[in-house]
């Protein structure tokens, strides 16, 4: 038997970089389609900003496994819509995964495929389960980098179809200065 060597690695708490990790980066230009107000979306664009980074430390796709990685998801608005994760399903729906705040403040959007929404307010500290079959969505709320790690197994892969295409059954926006979670007059 041949067994695989254990990692123990630190995270940079301020930073959120896992030293060694695969980064990913995406933009607003990625998110085009996801958010509601498209004069804003288009204003904003000129400067393609940075939306979040992902630092991945991911095995083969192969049941028992686990991956893990942090996100970086930086402070912003599209019109009142605060930036946020593209968020998806598992490919493997009924693959579970674990949330970790670190850094900043924001939350996570969950969604059943009929469309029922839970927000969970999160911070440094706060677990979060996603259980099997619920979309989710990171959003931050804050005016810092929100910054938090994740742990899911290797083999749930990302489903992003049905979220780019309908988004989620609410919203999280700013109205007169408070963080409001309403229906997506999209959805
Ligand atoms: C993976 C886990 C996170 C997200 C990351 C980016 O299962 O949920 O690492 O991939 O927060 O979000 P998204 O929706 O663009 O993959
Ligand atoms: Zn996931």
């Amino acid at each position: 038997m041949e067994y695989k060597k254990p990692i123990g690695i630190n995270i940079d708490l301020e930073t959120g970089v896992i030293p060694g990790a695969k980064k990913l980066v995406r933009r607003l230009s990625d998110l085009k389609g996801y958010f509601l107000d498209e004069d804003a979306y288009n204003e904003l664009l000129k400067d393609d900003p940075v939306v979040y980074e992902v630092y991945a430390v991911e095995q083969e796709e192969k049941e028992g496994d686990l991956n893990f990685a942090t996100t970086v998801l930086y402070p912003g608005k599209v019109g009142k819509e605060f930036f946020f994760t593209k968020g998806h399903f598992h490919s493997k729906a009924d693959r579970a995964e674990i949330y970790y705040g670190i850094k900043g403040k924001g939350g996570m959007l969950l969604q059943t495929p009929e469309g029922e929404a839970e927000w969970i307010p999160m911070g440094p500290g706060t677990v979060v389960y996603v259980p099997p079959y619920w979309a989710h969505r990171t959003v931050n709320t804050g005016d810092e980098p929100f910054i938090f790690l994740a742990v899911y197994p290797a083999d749930a892969g990302h489903d992003y179809g049905s979220i780019k295409d309908k988004g989620f059954s609410k919203i999280v926006i700013e109205e007169n200065g408070e963080v409001k979670v309403v229906d997506n007059p999209r959805w």
